[in-house]
């Protein structure tokens, strides 16, 4: 079935949407908090193990509902409902889009194109686990018969920044005996360095590539089997040191890895959408299956939250559409998500990933340019770093960034008030942003006349705050699955297709024109500029 198309800005909701927002536009949330003693309640949800309080926003109950009908206009019900009967809604690719399936029970069948997935799905996890607990236990041997203390996971993008930012989310429940690194970047420094201390009679390479055709993923695999094979001489050695997660078992046996060593996924796996697939083979094998389970039912439960809850009590549809109302209507253009919790360091390049690499586009499923703006900028550091270097411009610059505080209630680790101190900050950055500091409320303080203005905090500043008991593999199921459902609902509304990156072929297909053109003296045919830079790096790279 596909998905419904509307002219965004041609709807009735949509004008309903302007002019209310011409009503909210003048006001400030210390006059909504003043006004409306329920506020907080009224504008906070749980779900999946999750509390969100929405009420450091600028809206009101007649925003949520105005916004609650352009979704309901835009099919974000109808979408829900295609993505989870596995309809082919990545619809430049034809494809159905069913990371939700990753992560379901095997007893809640799914059938696409008359094919039932679960058992495919539950297969797949079947083997995974057995695999990683033989590295877990020790019984899987390198060819020289030594225990494997190391994995490196050799993947990019999709196929390396979700298992990345899970192992280190979960450090807490990983094998400490166990050293897993992640590479990506074809920068020969990134290989070096992360194999340099590690002994490759140690150590296995996961090359995760869901078209095992990625220039960056394969040249470090193709270097890694050399460091491999240059400290064990027979070519035998790569079936003990290298297993491959991928759904081409062709490209996986012509590199010479053993396709009884193949992890499968399948094209309706998205690769930013892959980590609950076979992608997760090393966060499978830091924390053990178990944990990795635990991990999927967090997922689970976010998933079964956002098909079954009502649009307004929805997070994922909340979260999408209060994106809207600042993205659309106040022209809020970038989003800022900051987590209070070391572990989930690398969260924020996660989600950049996920959100602008699906609702990065502007023209919508139909191929027509999108008269509206689309997928914000989206950034973000572990808090309380980011207080001592960017806060700045969120508390009193010139534009206005909505931000998600994401904390916890419990840390992992008891140190002294560490933790009290840490999420002290958290809940007064969004007391601080929503309500700021006035100009009556700095004179009192004393302040000289010429510094006043430089210490008032207008204030108004939206934020969302996220809270959960524990970082948990089950907390950080829900939190992730909750993003990728926000970014679901947002393409939805404006109209995008979500789960296709056109936008990276251009440069990818000019990077292997350029190649040889920097290696041999070959004609130029580019612009000036560019063929400029190609002469200089040739004559440079010579010296
Ligand atoms: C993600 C993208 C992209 C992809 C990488 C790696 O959704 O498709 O980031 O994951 O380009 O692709 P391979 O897994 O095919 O190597």
């Amino acid at each position: 079935m596909p998905l419904p198309l509307a002219s965004l800005d041609q709807v009735p909701e949509w004008h309903a949407l302007e002019s209310h927002f011409r009503e909210i536009e003048p006001l400030h949330l210390r006059s909504l908090f003043a006004d409306d003693p329920d506020r907080a309640e009224r504008f906070s949800l749980e779900a999946a193990g999750l509390r969100l309080d929405y009420s450091k926003n600028r809206l009101t109950s007649q925003t949520v509902e105005h916004l609650a009908k352009l979704a309901e206009r835009t099919g974000v019900r109808a979408g829900i409902g295609a993505m989870f009967d596995g309809s082919r809604i990545n619809v430049t690719e034809d494809r159905s889009v069913l990371h939700i399936a990753l992560r379901r029970p095997a007893a809640k069948a799914l059938t696409v194109d008359g094919v039932e997935v679960m058992a495919d799905v539950h297969a797949a996890l079947a083997k995974m686990s057995s695999f990683a607990e033989r590295i877990r236990s020790g019984s899987w041997l390198g060819f020289t018969q030594r225990r494997i203390r190391n994995v490196v996971n050799i993947g990019i993008g999709g196929s390396d920044l979700g298992p990345l930012m899970a192992v280190e989310a979960l450090k807490p429940y990983a094998d400490r005996g166990l050293t897993v690194r992640f590479v990506s970047n074809v920068d020969g420094t990134h290989l070096s360095e992360s194999i340099r201390d590690l002994d490759p009679q140690e150590t296995l390479f996961i090359v995760a590539s869901k078209s095992f055709t990625t220039q960056e993923t394969l040249t470090n695999a193709v270097s890694a089997r050399d460091w491999v094979l240059a400290a064990m001489s027979d070519q035998s050695a790569v079936k003990h040191h290298f297993v491959a997660l991928s759904t081409s078992a062709e490209r996986v046996a012509e590199f010479g890895i053993d396709v009884d060593n193949m992890f499968e996924f399948w094209d309706w796996v998205g690769g930013r959408y892959s980590l609950c697939s076979a992608v997760g083979l090393s966060l499978m094998i830091a924390v053990g299956t178990e944990h990795f389970h635990d991990m999927l039912s967090g997922f689970h439960a976010m998933d079964t939250h956002f098909e079954e809850a009502p649009l307004e009590q929805n997070m994922p549809v909340l979260l999408g559409l209060i994106g809207i109302w600042y993205n659309n209507f106040f022209g809020y253009d970038t989003h800022a998500v900051l987590p209070y919790d070391q572990y989930l360091h690398r969260f924020p390049a996660y989600l950049q990933q996920l959100d602008m690499e699906s609702n990065g586009k502007s023209v919508d499923r139909a191929g027509k340019r999108v008269r509206w703006s689309t997928g914000p900028v989206l950034w973000g550091e572990a808090g309380t770093n980011g207080q001592h270097a960017f806060y700045q411009l969120i508390h009193q610059g010139s534009r206005i960034v909505p931000a998600d505080l994401i904390g916890f209630c419990r840390s992992h680790n008891h140190l002294a008030d560490h933790h009290d101190k840490l999420v002290a900050n958290l809940i007064a950055q969004g007391e601080a942003l929503a309500f700021g500091k006035t100009m009556s409320e700095v004179e009192a303080e004393g302040t000289a006349a010429s510094i006043v203005p430089h210490k008032v905090f207008d204030g108004n500043r939206p934020t969302n705050t996220l809270l959960a008991d524990q970082l948990t593999p089950k907390v950080l199921g829900a939190l992730i699955a909750l993003y990728e459902h926000k970014v679901f609902v947002q393409g939805i509304v404006w109209g995008i297709c979500s789960f296709d990156q056109w936008g990276v072929q251009l440069g990818k297909e000019l990077a292997t024109r350029v190649l040889p053109e920097l290696q041999s003296a070959t004609a130029l045919e580019h612009d000036a500029s560019t063929s400029a830079l190609i002469r200089h790096y040739r004559s440079r790279r010579k010296a």
